[in-house]
């Protein structure tokens, strides 16, 4: 049974950004629950609050990149542009939070450092950074898949003597106006940063190591008209992008690129740059970018030849024209390689020059050049989905370290649960769908909201996958990304940024429609792949 009297809370969430801000609304507001929120922030916003540099937004279009579940504040809601800016997106889950109370349950400057179960108590203890230790009988990770910062520790980097620091964590007080600025690293956060900073800075230096394929964003300013008509349409909205592939607020094509003429597919790439969105680039074009190696070179080869047309400057082409597949997540941007035609911007290729070292004045790569610096920026991207995991001490049945459960690759069951964690739901963990995040959150806070219900209803003691329906939803993963062109290229997506670590799957590539109806199918067959308080030994 449940040991409803002796733990501190019902349920402790981890995170304050969109996923725990959800999870603390539907536990405590829809289900009842007592719930405490821990985050080592200084403010709720999680990705939002900790990511401050010029030029940081999202590339979901702002309609999207919401909650759907607030229809008030969506009547309410309303920004400036197209895409959101960091500023609005903080501004508008600050707003959340007031307006369903919840800060009163959020504990911030708080970071958590260990949750341990006790299989006795059927308890969690959580022990904060602070000296504290709670109970509770549910623990909600909403870590975040891209809140641990991955920082290379080159050759000299603690002697620079300018201002040095990770876009994850952009102090307030810093500024790059006039100044001499270097940013290492040019994915999505990089090339972001690179069309804001070359407007201000007095000489941008960009370190690239491998070119990217960027499209624009057609980010635009929006007029009352357009909220006017946005609201009457949002039940559509919601309704298509949860039935969609990534969830970005577009149909998605049904053709194939090769099925259709040479000109045919020059006229759809034509109209779809003109209308911008990375997303939209990759996924509204045409049905099969990413599984057609021939429609994957099409499309390439339209964008390289866009970065032939603008940059003015052929050695600088030919250094930004990419030679992978276009098959990372894509990016896009307002006016990234137009940037390189000012004169302040200068780009390095660190595929032919690496760095050397850093040094007390700036970088030097290795054909002796020191590029002098005031400060030096590090686009360098995240340890994605399990290095917030990594970094707590999580023990589950027998004391067995979720580090231990997991070795070189994480697994889960479809995203949330782990076997041999009872009671621990993780929201975008491992095998979680790739797509625009606040709608998979969405999904996900409520699944594990209607797991919960059901074992207070049902009055059980906990709820834990079987080992065997973990192992089998992560092949499940392995063999959907297999089948496109995805671990194909090294990035994020598959962890192989990190140096050392071997590539593993970190996504469920088939979409959230699919992901969906995978959830509804395991509910109407009795939560299947769950142990719903029978003997774990005997099951497994
Ligand atoms: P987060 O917002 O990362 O929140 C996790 C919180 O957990 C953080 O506040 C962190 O401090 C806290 N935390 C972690 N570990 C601990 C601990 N041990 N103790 C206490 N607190 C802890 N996604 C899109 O879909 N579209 C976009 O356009 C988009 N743009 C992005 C741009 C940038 C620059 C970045 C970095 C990410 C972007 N993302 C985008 C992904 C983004 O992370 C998600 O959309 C979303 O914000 C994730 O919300 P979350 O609550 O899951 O995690
Ligand atoms: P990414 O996409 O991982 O990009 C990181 C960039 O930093 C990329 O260009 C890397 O080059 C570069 N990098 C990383 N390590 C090094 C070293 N050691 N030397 C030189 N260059 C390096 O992270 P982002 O923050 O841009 O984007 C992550 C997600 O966050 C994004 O999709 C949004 O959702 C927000 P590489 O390609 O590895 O050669």
């Amino acid at each position: 049974m449940s040991n409803k009297k002796n733990a501190d809370f019902d349920a402790i969430v981890i995170g304050a950004g969109f996923a725990g801000i959800y999870a603390l609304y539907k536990l405590r507001n829809e289900l009842g629950l007592s719930v405490r929120v821990f985050d080592k922030a200084g403010g709720v916003g999680g990705t939002w609050y900790w990511n401050r540099y010029p030029g940081a937004m999202s590339d979901s279009e702002g309609f999207i990149y919401q909650y759907s579940f607030d229809r008030d504040l969506l009547r309410e809601w309303t920004w400036e542009k197209r895409y959101l800016s960091q500023k609005e997106i903080l501004a508008y889950l600050e707003r959340v939070v007031e307006r369903h109370d919840l800060s009163e349950d959020i504990q911030l400057r708080t970071s958590v450092e260990s949750a341990v179960y006790d299989e006795t108590e059927g308890l969690w203890t959580v022990a904060t950074g602070t000296g504290e230790a709670f109970t509770s009988r549910y623990v909600v990770t909403a870590l975040g898949p891209l809140s641990t910062s991955h920082f290379p520790d080159f050759k000299g980097r603690d002697s620079f003597e300018g201002r040095i620091v990770h876009t994850g964590s952009w102090p307030d007080d810093l500024q790059i106006e006039g100044k001499r600025v270097g940013v290492i690293g040019t994915g999505s956060t990089g090339t972001q940063f690179v069309c804001a900073a070359a407007k201000v800075a007095g000489h941008l230096t960009v370190f690239q190591r491998t070119p990217q394929y960027n499209v624009p964003s057609g980010n635009a300013p929006l007029d009352e008209d357009y909220f006017i008509k946005l609201r009457e349409d949002y039940d559509r909205i919601w309704d298509q992008a949860k039935k969609s592939r990534v969830a970005c607020g577009f149909e998605e094509s049904q053709t194939a690129a090769m099925s259709v003429s040479a000109s045919e597919r020059q006229r759809v790439f034509q109209e779809n740059w003109e209308r911008g969105n990375g997303f939209r680039f990759m996924f509204g074009t045409f049905s099969d970018l990413i599984f057609d190696p021939e429609a994957n070179k099409e499309a390439a080869d339209f964008i390289k030849s866009k970065i032939d047309e603008i940059v003015e400057d052929p050695e600088t082409a030919r250094k930004l024209q990419p030679t992978d597949y276009y098959a990372k997540r894509p990016i896009c941007n307002e006016d990234y390689y137009e940037s390189y035609n000012r004169e302040n911007v200068s780009l390095v290729s660190l595929k032919e020059t690496p760095i050397r070292e850093i040094t007390p004045k700036g970088l030097v790569t290795e054909d002796g050049v020191e590029h002098e610096l005031d400060v030096l920026v590090f686009a360098t991207g995240f340890e994605a989905v399990e290095g917030s995991y990594r970094q707590l001490d999580i023990r589950g049945r027998g004391g067995v370290t979720l580090e231990e459960h997991w070795g070189d690759a994480p697994s889960s069951y479809l995203g949330v649960n782990v076997s041999g964690f009872p009671n621990m739901f993780m929201v975008y963990g491992p095998n979680s769908v790739f797509s625009n995040l606040p709608t998979a959150i969405e999904t996900q806070v409520e699944w594990i909201t209607d797991l919960v219900s059901m074992v207070e209803e049902r009055e059980l003691p906990s709820i834990e996958p079987t080992l065997k329906a973990e192992e089998e939803w992560t092949d499940l993963c392995a063999e959907i990304a297999g089948n496109s062109l995805f671990p194909k290229v090294d990035s994020w997506i598959f962890g192989a940024n990190i140096p050392g670590r071997k590539k593993r799957v970190l996504f469920y590539f088939a979409g959230l429609g699919n992901y969906r109806q995978k959830l509804r199918d395991v509910a109407e067959a009795d939560y299947e792949g769950f142990l719903l308080g029978e003997d774990r030994e005997a099951v497994s």
